[in-house]
């Protein structure tokens, strides 16, 4: 398993102008065949062999130009099929054969139930036939898929409809062409006895685009939501970004057997049953805005990846960074925009930070990679996503649409590179971004230690600002970023933001401010009152930042800055900061108290008439023990765990009356819609519903077992079950949860959900119900989806029980990573990541982790398990 670098990129020595493949399906001898319309590269030698990718092909034929190829014109290996001398331009045919059913990799072309279907990101299309399989050869597409009439009456690829008929042998086909020029991880086929839901769309220029869901019969109630979001997508993108859909017909198909959540093939987006199917009954409030999140990323690559796509793929965040950006725009603008971005840094400060503090940190663009299928990371996506939003930030909304409008307009049809886009933006707004650069290049999460001084006599507010970078494997030292930090003074008199005056320049009461130094001193003058400073608002840019804030200050911010994500922020500081004294008290078998201050900030802000109950909702919630953790030097997992409960035990039992009432005004009332408003609502009565059933307050139990049995959506119902099944109710929850696993034996959907909410249960029998649950005949280590429900969330979000000293956590998780591991090796080393995380606990525990690591290392291990053990073990 070698490492490949960016530094090695050439371009490649043949290109194919034009691809025609017959698929004759078959679960076990499905026969490719691949006609290649190749040219020499330009800047090629001119006696350059041809070396196409493959791999579990088997050879059956090929031809050069119409003439068979002898056994000592070419070579085949594991990964390559070598033509030793070939023309300046030339046709090559080749006929390969491959089973679809032994896939159980879910790469390439691959069964799922009766259905055929493709992944061809990032490398799945060599597992299909022998292609130059790399992002920048970029080919038209003429696809002929044979099935069977009877168990396959719809086959689907790419691009427009051309053509269909009958075959002998109750056979039939269909034929597609695509005249989009595209690289072949972006090919798709689909087969199967699929149902579809159809609808249209009228593009700005008033073409009239045929929009369609395939599905298994029983999910054709469950497309609505998709086929609305994807409508939506569509005209976001036009109004916001000026891009129009570019062919007649748009597919999305759903899928239950798939890595990820899903992918943007052209004009044929598959997708993870679990990102597109929703329905009241079966999926909560948070599936339904992770479903429309998704339909829109995957429509928004149209033109951020596939029309303009990827030189290599160490430029995957170019097209994945970029695009979670625009999907993240679209959520923030048909939802509450505050809400969504506290849940988008909630989730990158926990998930985001814990990589870039590990073993597999990576900078935004990677240098070298063994396994390009562990870099669909959240560095990639998430921290790429941000460094785009810093981008947008610092030219502003107009002159960065100006940016993406010469991008589009100049790479369209093109391969390119992230310089390429900066440059674009560079261009626009006549700003020098190569300091900015270095948020591609380098990895770590910066740190920013902050200071400030009131002086009284001259009215001004020193603020001092000192980064740095810490050290990440390869990458010992670092150079200062370019960080924007948006902030404000707020005044302690008024509760006002301050104006704000800086080198004589009066920049209002909101401004950017510009950290390029180690160390840098802002000096802001006529500064009427004592301020709190208000930094790093809306999250400007992703770094961690200090402050030595009083607990008072904090209190001050919850209740006063006006910036409402640096609202919600002082709370969680305030609460981290009470946290971290009853953790301490716990570690040290001291009595813990509870901070009254946090107390009362709570009291005020339920005592607030809110029109926002999503905002109120968000503000309520505690840091999660995986944030805490990410706070702490050591992580005590138990010291946490107690710390956390009886934070949320003192106020539930102080707050009482308050968190009940605000569970009796917010009742789900009505037909159910996934409207931010109703969100809200039952977002703010749910987190009251928690508070109380963590004190098993007699009320609370009989409130969740009435709004498990009225049944009126599943997030009500998803959440009053999971709090009894928490709780050490058993007479109330085992009954609800049989009922609940019986009525929905059907919908593997649910179930999943079934699974994840037993085993997240604190109580120390959890591991136990994993083992007995991996038995039940729902599961199955083949379908991802189940993986993740039962694995994932007890490795997870069960950090008490996965992390026991007994070990048996880690062995459960190191035995599931060995059977995966041949199973299925991009879901072994995702699903592996909390045994990578072993550096930050105690040496009892770092002890078994690694040895469980060297246990599977042991095995002979996939590229992918490989390069994340290598690196964790380092
Ligand atoms: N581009 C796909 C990623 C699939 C990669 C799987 N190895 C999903 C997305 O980002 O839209
Ligand atoms: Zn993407």
């Amino acid at each position: 398993h070698q490492p490949i670098h960016l530094s090695d990129y050439r371009p490649p020595a043949y290109l194919v102008k034009h691809t025609e493949l017959t698929f004759d399906l078959d679960p076990s001898a499905t026969r490719v065949k691949a006609r290649l319309h190749l040219q020499r590269h330009p800047e090629a030698d001119a006696g350059a062999p041809l070396v196409l990718d493959g791999e579990a092909l088997e050879l059956k034929a090929i031809a050069m130009d119409g003439q068979a190829l002898e056994a000592d014109e070419y070579a085949v290996s594991e990964t390559e099929l070598t033509v030793f001398q070939v023309p300046e331009s030339f046709i090559l045919d080749t006929e390969v054969e491959i089973a679809p059913k032994d896939n159980t990799a879910l790469e390439g072309l691959y069964q799922s139930a009766s259905m055929y279907c493709t992944q061809c990101e990032a490398e799945g299309f060599r597992r299909i036939t022998f292609y130059p399989d790399r992002p920048d050869v970029m080919a038209t597409f003429a696809t002929t898929v044979i099935g069977d009439s009877g168990s396959e009456p719809v086959l689907l690829s790419n691009g427009n409809p051309v053509e269909r008929g009958e075959l002998p042998n109750g056979r039939h086909f269909a034929t597609w062409e695509d005249p989009h020029p595209k690289p072949s991880y972006l090919f798709a086929l689909v087969a199967g006895d699929l149902k579809k839901v159809e609808d249209h769309f009228t593009t700005m220029s008033g073409r009239d685009v045929t929009l369609q869901i395939w599905v298994e019969e029983e999910n054709l109630n469950k497309t609505e939501h998709a086929m609305a979001s994807l409508k939506r997508s569509m005209r976001w993108d036009e109004e916001a970004y000026g891009r129009e859909y570019d062919l007649d017909l748009f597919m999305i198909v759903a899928v239950n057997d798939f890595n990820m959540g899903a992918m943007e093939n052209k004009g044929l987006n598959i997708f993870n049953s679990a990102a597109v199917l929703t329905h009241p009954q079966t999926a909560t409030d948070a599936t339904f805005q992770r479903v429309e999140g998704i339909v829109a990323h995957e429509y928004f690559h149209n033109w951020s990846g596939n029309r303009v796509t990827c030189r290599d793929w160490f430029q995957l965040s170019l097209k994945e960074g970029f695009t979670v950006f625009r999907d993240q725009s679209f959520s923030a603008e048909v939802n509450s925009a505050p809400v969504k971005r506290i849940e988008e840094v909630s989730f990158f400060r926990t998930a985001q930070f814990a990589e870039d503090a590990g073993p597999t940190s990576h900078p935004v663009r990677p240098d070298s990679y063994i396994e390009i299928g562990n870099f669909y990371t959240l560095t990639i996506y998430e921290k790429g996503a941000e460094v785009v939003r810093m981008l947008s930030n610092l030219l502003g909304a107009e002159t960065f649409r100006k940016g993406s409008d010469l991008y589009f307009a100049r790479f369209d049809g093109q391969a390119v590179t992230i310089e390429d886009f900066v440059t674009c933006m560079a261009e626009v707004s006549g700003l020098d971004l190569s300091q900015f650069m270095r948020w591609y290049s380098q990895a770590g999460t910066p740190e920013i230690d902050a200071n400030g001084e009131y002086d009284y006599a001259n009215a001004t507010y020193r603020l001092t600002l000192r980064q740095r970078t810490p050290a990440t494997p390869g990458q010992p030292d670092k150079l200062p970023l370019h960080i924007p930090v948006r902030m404000g003074l707020v005044g302690t008199k008024s509760g006002r933001d301050l104006n704000l005056t800086l080198d004589g320049q009066d920049l209002g009461t909101d401004t950017v401010i510009h950290l390029r130094e180690e160390e840098q001193e802002f000096l802001f003058t006529d500064v009427a009152e004592a301020p709190v400073p208000s930094l790093l608002r809306g999250f400007s840019a992703p770094v961690k930042l200090f402050f030595p804030y009083s607990r008072e200050e904090l209190a001050f911010l919850l209740a006063n800055d006006s910036d409402g994500f640096n609202q919600w922020d002082a709370g969680q500081r305030l609460v981290l900061l009470a946290l971290d004294d009853l953790i301490a008290a716990h570690r040290n078998g001291v009595e813990k108290v509870m901070d009254p201050r946090v107390v009362d900030a709570f009291r005020d802000l339920l005592s607030q008439d809110t029109d926002d109950q999503a905002v109120l909702a968000e503000m309520l919630m505690l840091p999660s023990e995986a944030y805490i953790a990410e706070q702490q030097l050591l992580v005590d997992v138990d010291a946490i765990h107690a710390a956390r409960d009886f934070v949320k035990q003192s106020l539930a039992h102080e707050l009482r009356d308050e968190f009940l009432t605000l569970y009796q005004e917010n009742q789900s009332a009505g037909a159910y819609a996934p409207t931010p408003a109703q969100i809200g609502r039952r977002a703010l009565k749910n987190v009251a519903l928690s508070y109380l059933m963590s004190i098993e307050d007699p009320q609370a139990i009989t409130a969740a077992k009435q709004q498990f049995d009225a049944d009126h959506n599943m997030t009500d119902v998803r959440h009053a079950l999971t709090l009894l099944v928490h709780s050490s109710r058993g007479d109330i929850a085992d009954p609800a949860l049989k009922a609940f696993g019986t009525k929905w034996a059907h919908d593997p959907l649910v179930m999943d959900q079934w699974f994840t909410l037993q085993v997240t249960r604190p109580q120390a029998d959890a591991l136990d119900r994993v083992r007995y649950l991996m038995q039940h005949p729902a599961f199955s280590l083949k379908n991802p989806n189940k993986v993740r429900a039962l694995i994932g969330a007890f490795a997870g979000q069960n950090r008490v029980n996965f992390h026991r000293l007994d070990g048996e956590g880690y062995r459960l998780l190191a035995d599931v990573v060995i059977e995966l591991n041949r199973l299925n090796p991009e879901i072994a080393a995702r699903i592996i990541t909390p045994l990578t995380r072993w550096q930050r606990f105690d040496e009892a525990r770092q002890d078994l982790m690694k040895a469980e690591l060297e246990r599977i290392r042991q095995e002979k291990l996939s590229p992918n398990l490989y390069e994340i053990i290598e690196k964790s073990l380092a």
